[in-house]
């Protein structure tokens, strides 16, 4: 899809709305999804290339939602592909028999690669769909995968990139949410995650590190990313504000996970019009 810098961002745009609403009716993860909602954006309406219309096609691009809590961007993303609708995804959103809840579920939903929620899963489960691919001579597709910083704590997350490095999966694009906060607090407060550009470095990955809230930088990324048949895996380390777009969630980590009033979706979408002009 050859979208501009400006039509990336008004979409991206459209994704924060979509997931306002639904946050006016259902708590959601809204601080973790606004914080990557940019990278989304990108990723699922400029980079990948994925047929809604058939969710098995071998030369697909994977996408692996690693920090599985950021469900609702996912879907809503998808939604911006034709794969549902964005009312699909609010009127099924925490039902019985719906496809969408708080975590991505490939029992119920097609356009799911792999289940997730439990962190530290997703990215070890990319890195085999990754070497699966090129066993296959498959040399083509990409896997993407989206991880959070706090995830970053999870040892399986490190044995993982240790093994993209060994199997040479230049096809793999690892993107690190990195904002900073986690469930219920700093990264820093938690855990000593330091230099973690370097740490990937130090384990043989092609590092890029960016402003994750910029669109036109984020696609300047993708742009510049190795052949899918080359070896070295990349690792996106996206610098991003939890809660990016809705000044009273910025940096809170009360707003990891939340629901707001229906005037608080007026007065956050009014904001970000106006912050789109
Ligand atoms: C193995 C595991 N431990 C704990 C949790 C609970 N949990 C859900 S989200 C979260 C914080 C994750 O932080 P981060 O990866 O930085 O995500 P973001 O801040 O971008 O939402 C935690 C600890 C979990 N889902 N899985």
């Amino acid at each position: 899809m050859q979208k501009t810098v400006d039509e990336l961002r008004r979409a991206a745009f459209e994704i924060r709305k979509n997931l306002l609403e639904l946050c006016s009716k259902q708590v959601i993860h809204i601080g973790g999804d606004l914080s990557i909602a940019d990278v989304m954006t990108v990723l699922w309406q400029y980079q990948m290339k994925y047929n809604p219309n058939d969710t098995k096609d071998e030369q697909r691009d994977r996408f692996v939602l690693s920090k599985g809590h950021a469900s609702a961007v996912t879907s809503f993303c998808q939604a911006a592909i034709g794969c549902f609708t964005k009312d699909d995804v609010i009127n099924e959103y925490a039902t019985d028999e719906g496809r969408f809840s708080m975590h991505s579920c490939n029992l119920v939903n097609p356009y799911v690669e792999v289940s997730t929620g439990s962190l530290g899963h997703g990215f070890p489960v990319a890195c085999g769909m990754a070497a699966a691919l090129r066993r296959k001579g498959n040399f083509t597709s990409r896997v993407y995968v989206v991880m959070g910083d706090g995830e970053q704590s999870e040892g399986s997350v490190w044995e993982a990139a240790m093994n993209a490095v060994k199997y040479k999966l230049g096809n793999l694009v690892a993107m690190v949410d990195f904002n900073g906060l986690e469930a219920d607090g700093k990264i820093d407060d938690v855990t000593a995650l330091g230099d973690i550009a370097e740490k990937y470095r130090a384990f043989g990955f092609n590092v890029r590190e960016f402003d994750g809230n910029d669109i036109a930088k984020i696609k300047e990324n993708f742009d510049a990313l190795p052949p899918a048949d080359s070896d070295t895996p990349t690792v996106f380390i996206c610098h991003t504000t939890k809660g990016r777009g809705v000044e009273f969630m910025e940096n809170q980590p009360r707003w990891h996970a939340g629901k707001i009033t229906e005037e608080q979706y007026a007065e956050c979408v009014r904001a970000l019009e106006k912050s789109l002009e």
